[in-house]
């Protein structure tokens, strides 16, 4: 039920390079000098091996600084690696994912050093690390002084070897920072390196993550998104669209190919955050991944990204945005955007939060950070949770663990202020989050299980919450949370809603959009659609109405499928992201390069992919009013001949309002349109994809353009029956309530009539003898025409008239 928390960050490895030393090369591990048998797949692992892109594919291992250099073994550059503080300092260039356990791999590289104070020759290695504290030596040489070594080596990942994380790099024989530092000529010495090459079969394409499924059914507004994963969902709202920041629990998502089924989910392999927006709460754009964590990461000193919190700061006249994040269990950080959806940046090079933090000594999981900036211009950030400290008796750990800290920001929003302050928050886990209403604060929080970490089995103070729930306080200050500001059980465990399989400790935010509040939490309900009630805890984002009671008490919230209503509906009448859905079935999405058409150049863009005849995408109550859309134009790249869109509306069956075919050169973006018939008024649009097997195309962006109103001009017509001496008379009165003189023709059952002006808000009649004492009902129809700026108009007017009698 509860994290799972990653393995602790080793103090410095010590490893095989200590154990080899020089006899390196006698180990199993090297098979020197045996050719690679060279097969078609083969291929050059290594990105930029000689260089000559600058240091595309390269960085740090250790402190280094990382440079090219014309002194070149090939080509015109090299790297030299200078100010190196360790013996594994070096150029590192990370592997992870392209290579596989128990395959051989033929391995090169040119290593050189000139320090004149160095000794005569030099041993150096290339070495793997496989994550946490496992190195291999790859290969070595030893070359004299000023003279280009060659390494020139295979070798083979053991197959008991995880080749999840595989980053190779250049280093020299390990010894000790006092003896390195005591002799930095003969173990610090600057190295360059040249063309180094890694060259072996690539990995197969990974199994496909795309979901299958209809994870969002039509209609209903919960999960939030059907096609990928999400949780810990942190909702902002600004400018009209509420940005949802998440978990990426797709992440660590690995279906079996021929089960479907992935294995539980792996906290410790997520380092990126999900981001989705939607400006009605229904329609949701995917903005895909900030990649925080990791050593690609915007901060690459933190591995993991849980539990986001966002929030805006003007910071010396400039608007600001800041996403806070769980870096495992033992921290907190931050990074910077210039706008909800970035670009990001590392203002820090430590964590935000950790084991040096003021006031949190005693939190076991320093993470779940959720910032506050309150009216006042101060800000907060909310962390903690864990195990309670054994420091207090067992009753307290259980009911009052102590385990949420409240720490104020200074003005930059990247440094704490002072030192942590305790929320005593009843029964709590982890989760704190805090919004203010009305001048009270609310401070929600997700409530443990129990077990020895809270002091074993105990007796709950009466009142307080049951385990897996969310609480909430209610306090008139952001600092003063004592626990008897406890308010009550403001969600329960979402198990009662979602029934079997979506039970688990939960994560909620609360946000104010247009006047309402809302509650988001997560569900593994998109997982519980994949696998029925055997679900592998990947989670998926959910929101729900809040509301309140005169006293400020908040409603017990309520989940469910159906979700909150649609805010507005969609405006069809603009280019938009066509990986922006309602509802969607069998597609995936994926980052392209460039910007968003929609949300700027500096904004991620998405196309939506693995689209088979039989998927689709919807959009819910688009907005196309009247006349309404008269065509839809698609930015679409084919991948193969013969695919088409359909365009239906009310649901994935629905009416056929357009078919666009999809030509144009395989493989190109392309612009396409196509006619449509019948969309107008409020409705659900319906893309539904048709073609051959396999891959048909991929899309980027959509939009419809409206259709011309037909000029038409204002008139009244009024029919009515008279009796003149016995016999029925019609007379229909035309009345011009245009702008410009109309001339008009009336049709009866009994003539026509023309005049040739009507002049403006005037009226003319005309009198139809029928020269009957009885006559039927029927229709007069008036044709009014005009020149209208330089245009000719005519608009059909038709007038009722009753059966009449002069009997
Ligand atoms: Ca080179
Ligand atoms: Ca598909
Ligand atoms: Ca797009």
């Amino acid at each position: 039920m509860t994290r799972q928390l990653p393995q602790q960050d080793v103090s410095r490895r010590r490893r095989l390079t200590a154990a080899i030393g020089v006899a390196f090369a006698a180990t199993a591990l090297i098979v020197s000098g045996v050719a690679v048998p060279a097969t078609a797949a083969d291929e050059e692992l290594i990105v930029n091996g000689g260089f000559e892109n600058g240091m595309e594919g390269w960085f740090a291992n250790g402190t280094t600084t990382l440079a090219t250099t014309t002194d070149a073994y090939a080509g015109s550059s090299a790297v030299i690696s200078t100010g190196r503080t360790g013996t594994q300092a070096g150029p590192m260039q990370d592997l992870s994912g392209k290579l596989q356990s128990g395959s051989t791999y033929a391995l090169k590289a040119r290593i050189k050093y000139d320090n004149p104070n160095a000794p005569a020759t030099k041993q150096f290695f290339v070495t793997m690390h496989y994550g946490g504290s496992t190195y291999t030596n790859l290969g070595t040489v030893t070359p004299a002084r000023g003279q280009w070594g060659y390494v020139n080596t295979t070798f083979t990942i053991p197959a008991s070897q995880s080749a999840a994380t595989t980053r190779i790099f250049i280093e020299t024989p390990w010894v000790n920072a006092a003896t390195a530092t005591g002799a930095p000529d003969t173990h610090l010495m600057d190295i360059t390196v040249d063309d180094v090459s890694l060259v072996g079969a690539p990995p197969p394409p990974p199994p496909s993550k795309t979901i299958e499924v209809v994870g969002k059914l039509p209609g209903e507004h919960n999960p939030l998104i059907g096609h990928k994963f999400g949780a810990d969902g942190f909702g902002y709202a600004e400018d009209g669209r509420v940005y949802m920041y998440m978990t990426n629990d797709t992440q660590g998502y690995a279906p079996d190919p021929v089960t479907g089924i992935s294995p539980a989910i792996n906290y410790g392999n997520i380092n990126q955050i999900t981001l989705i927006s939607s400006e009605d709460l229904v329609n949701w754009t995917d903005h895909g991944e900030i990649q925080v964590a990791g050593p690609q990461g915007i901060a690459p000193f933190t591995s993991n990204s849980w539990a986001p919190g966002f929030t805006k700061k003007i910071v010396n006249g400039e608007e600001k945005y800041f996403l806070y994040y769980a870096n495992g269990g033992g921290s907190s950080n931050v990074v910077t955007g210039a706008s909800p959806l970035g670009p990001w940046e590392s203002e820090r090079s430590s964590t935000l939060i950790n084991g040096t933090t003021p006031g949190a000594e005693d939190v076991a999981w320093k993470f779940d950070p959720a910032p506050l900036v309150d009216k006042d211009g101060k800000s907060y950030l909310y962390f903690g949770g864990g195990p309670a400290s054994t420091s207090m008796p067992a009753a307290e750990r259980y009911n009052n663990p102590k385990n949420i800290r409240v720490i104020e920001l200074e003005d930059d929003m990247v440094t704490t202020k002072g030192s942590a302050m305790v929320v005593d928050t009843p029964v709590s886990f982890e989760a704190g989050h805090v919004f203010e209403r009305e001048g009270k604060y609310y401070l929600s929080y997700s409530s443990h299980f129990g077990g020895a970490d809270f002091g074993g089995a105990q007796t709950p103070v009466p009142g307080y919450p049951g385990g897996g729930v969310i609480g909430y306080m209610i306090s008139d200050s952001p600092t003063d949370f004592p626990k008897e500001k406890y308010a009550g059980v403001l969600f329960p465990n979402q198990s009662q809603f979602f029934g079997t399989g979506t039970g688990g400790n939960n994560h909620q935010s609360a946000f104010e959009f247009e006047g309402k509040y809302y509650f988001t939490y997560h569900a593994p309900t998109l997982n519980k659609r994949i696998n029925g009630n055997t679900t592998q805890g990947y989670r998926s984002p959910h929101i729900q109405e809040m509301t309140f009671n005169a006293d400020g008490a908040i409603q017990q919230v309520v989940g469910t499928y159906a979700g909150v209503d649609q805010v507005r509906d969609f405006d069809p009448y603009r280019v938009f992201e066509a990986e922006t859905f309602g509802w969607s079935k069998g597609i995936a999405t994926a980052k392209v390069d460039g910007g968003s058409a929609q949300f700027g150049s500096s904004s991620p863009n998405l196309v939506v992919k693995d689209i088979d005849a039989g998927d689709w995408t919807a959009l819910s109550s688009v907005a196309f009013g009247e006349p309404g859309a008269e065509s839809l134009t698609v930015k679409v790249k084919p991948l193969q001949a013969g695919g088409a869109i359909q365009i239906r509306t009310g649901s994935e069956t629905g009416a056929v309002i357009g078919t666009l075919p999809v030509t144009g050169a395989v493989g190109e973006w392309t612009e396409l349109t196509a006619e449509l018939s019948g969309a107008a008024g409020a409705q659900d649009v319906f893309f539904t994809y048709t073609g051959g097997s396999g891959d048909l195309f991929e899309l980027d962006t959509w939009s419809f353009a409206e259709a011309t109103a037909v000029p038409s001009l204002d008139v009244s017509v009024d029919a009515t029956s008279r009796c003149v001496a016995g016999k029925s008379v019609l007379t229909v009165k035309v009345t011009n309530e245009d702008e410009v003189a109309v001339a008009a023709t009336v049709a009866t059952a009994f003539g026509s009539k023309a005049v040739a002006s009507i002049a403006v808000g005037k009226s003319s009649s005309y009198a139809f003898t029928t020269r009957l004492a009885a006559t039927t009902a029927g229709i007069a129809e008036v044709i009014v025409t005009a020149t209208v700026q330089g245009q000719p108009v005519s608009t059909t007017v038709e007038a009722p008239y009753a059966a009449h009698s002069c009997g």
